[in-house]
């Protein structure tokens, strides 16, 4: 049988880091007598560490050494092609009944789940080096920080990690020696990559994650989306905060006014540009700054909502980004980056489709094979990544650390639609913005597997994260809203609408500076907008259109509302909210039934 993770002998000095928690001990000594490894290695996220892991991992071919002077300190990773994206069908949620899990996640029985699991894992990581990683998810002195630890089988796991997550002491210092502390429980194994035995589950009420088969970034570095989403929105329901798939954007006025907003769109929908955003020419003296570009966790202080980004890194999509789209991810990934699934050029450097100027006249693609331009496959995976330090993002904000979080004006919820969404529409209030978050869809994306450019209802971006029941989990938004005296104000945006020939009608990236000024003009209470069923709309000469480029018929349309779209579009809330089997809060169905009744006025 081919290994895909053969063991490593670490010197003296290195693999070490034993904690001295005793729950901690207890529970590795338990999965090492079940995995029987050949070896464990206490990682301690040193500079020495990682270096070691470097070495190896280009040595057993998981990684390969790119160009120093084009792409300093950084690999190239290939997963198995079977395993490039999330599995949702895969991803399971072990809660003690079906209810608690809800209709939108796989239920699977807690304890039998568990046998299946440990039978799997049975002398899984012989011959291997079982990695034990501790890491905080959070700044380290905010209240809202967790403790997590993950086993794991792969190298490319420990190296992503590190870079994704505070990972080592840090975590052992948080943790300290008592034993009944709050700490995640994470178990991952590559087994043997075989897509009929992936299996990504969660058991919410034990705070532990078992993840095997699966070798993919999301299914995986089980601090992102199962920690941070999954585990993180069970936990934040009972202890009263809120775990999101939300970017995080400082943005600054050339009077030296700063606002920080909070955005959810769906997987591979542009978080990360929006928030690395430049502003155009025209915007002169606006700063955009980052925060986080795919988690929030928020908390509320004195009536309001503050968010810390719990990662310490991006792992983004790669294709289609550019100089010209994103050129702060581009300098981001221009050193000390892991790739995954992208071409290599023949001087070893990296390549995608997007990238700034012509394609390589040779490449190896993704998958290991000859490429040239006239090859009839991809040279990138659509769904190839980049693991990059936040540290590398030169408009990172200097509050990314601050422990209470950034105070949050504007929500933004959002989603890739070809049609029916305008530009961008505000909530009348709270109550309004949850149904709008509740009943958003977009079109699927290569970041999950599955038919992409489906439109399928992803209420707030949360669909495949949301660790518990999406009815109590809509009841907890509603609730959270009560708690707060000065509310975030709620948007929703679409970059993505296409007029009658399918092109699109607004060019996005650095010009949504535009939709983003007339949100915080609406929370400055300066910008004007009219009343219309669906929320309050911009007309075309609130928005600060100076400079662009696009035919202002463009913009009335992007910006109108089509009353037979919109009448598709409320029967197919009724839908979704019927197919959840009598779980929606009466406030979102009266919502339901005021937006029709709007129409019908
Ligand atoms: C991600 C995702 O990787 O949402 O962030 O799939
Ligand atoms: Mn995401």
């Amino acid at each position: 049988m081919n290994n895909p993770a053969p063991a490593i002998s670490p010197p003296k000095g290195i693999g070490d880091a034993k904690p001295t928690n005793q729950a901690v001990l207890d529970w590795v000594h338990e999965v090492e007598l079940l995995a029987q490894p050949q070896n464990i290695f206490w990682c301690d996220g040193s500079d020495r560490e990682n270096d070691f892991l470097l070495d190896q991992s280009c040595r057993q071919n998981v990684l390969i050494k790119l160009n120093e002077q084009k792409v300093p300190r950084s690999y190239l990773h290939r997963s198995n092609p079977n395993d490039v994206a999330r599995v949702e069908q895969f991803t399971f949620i072990c809660t003690p009944t079906k209810e608690e899990a809800g209709p939108t996640n796989n239920w699977a029985e807690p304890a039998e789940t568990y046998s299946k699991l440990t039978a799997l894992l049975k002398g899984a990581m012989r011959g291997r080096t079982m990695f034990v990683i501790p890491y905080i998810m959070g700044p380290p002195d905010s209240p809202l920080t967790k403790v997590g630890f993950e086993i794991t089988d792969s190298k490319y796991v420990v190296l992503s990690m590190r870079i994704m997550t505070r990972m080592g002491t840090v975590a052992l210092q948080r943790l300290g020696n008592d034993p009944k502390a709050e700490w995640n429980r994470g178990v991952h194994s590559l087994l043997e990559l075989d897509p009929t035995r992936r299996f990504i589950c969660h058991f919410p009420q034990d705070n532990t994650i078992i993840s095997v088969g699966s070798g993919y970034g999301g299914n995986v570095l089980l601090s992102k989306k199962c920690l941070a989403l999954r585990i993180g929105s069970y936990l934040a329901r009972k202890q009263g905060w809120l775990a999101e798939h939300m970017l995080i954007l400082g943005v600054e006025s050339p009077e030296g006014k700063k606002h920080y907003v909070a955005a959810a769109f769906p997987s591979a929908c542009g978080k990360t540009n929006f928030a690395m955003l430049i502003p155009p020419a025209h915007f002169r003296g606006w700063k955009v700054t980052t925060v986080g570009d795919d988690i929030a966790w928020m908390q509320i202080r004195n009536g309001r909502l503050y968010a810390v980004n719990p990662e310490n890194g991006y792992f983004g999509v790669v294709p289609g980004t550019s100089y010209k789209s994103n050129p702060n991810a581009m300098k981001s990934i221009s050193h000390d980056t892991l790739f995954t699934n992208v071409a290599l050029t023949d001087d070893r450097d990296v390549w995608w489709e997007g990238k700034d100027g012509p394609p390589p006249k040779h490449a190896i693609d993704w998958k290991g094979h000859d490429w040239t331009p006239d090859s009839k496959e991809k040279a990138a995976h659509p769904n190839s990544r980049f693991a990059t330090p936040m540290r590398n993002n030169p408009v990172l904000d200097p509050d990314v650390e601050k422990g209470e979080g950034v105070p949050i004006s504007a929500i933004i919820f959002g989603g890739r639609r070809s049609d029916t969404m305008p530009l961008v529409f505000q909530s009348s209030d709270w109550e309004h913005g949850v149904y709008i978050g509740a009943t958003m869809a977009s079109e699927t994306t290569a970041a999950a597997t599955g038919v992409v450019g489906q439109v399928r209802r992803d209420p707030m971006a949360m669909l495949p994260f949301c660790g518990y029941n999406i009815g109590e989990y809509f009841r907890h938004w509603l609730e959270t809203g009560k708690r707060l005296t000065n509310p975030p104000l709620i948007f929703n945006v679409n970059w993505f609408r296409k007029n009658a020939d399918g092109k699109f009608l607004w060019p996005g990236f650095g010009e949504n500076m535009r939709v983003l000024k007339w949100i915080i003009d609406r929370c400055e209470k300066t910008g004007g907008a009219v009343e219309s069923p669906i929320g309050w709309v911009p007309s075309p000469h609130d928005l600060d259109l100076e400079e662009l480029d696009v035919e202002h018929k463009c913009i009335v349309e992007i910006l109108g509302i089509d009353h037979e779209e919109w009448r598709r579009e409320l029967a197919d809330h009724k839908k979704f909210f019927e197919s959840l089997g009598g779980i929606v809060p009466d406030e979102l169905l009266k919502q339901c039934e005021k937006l029709a009744a709007r129409f019908n006025s």
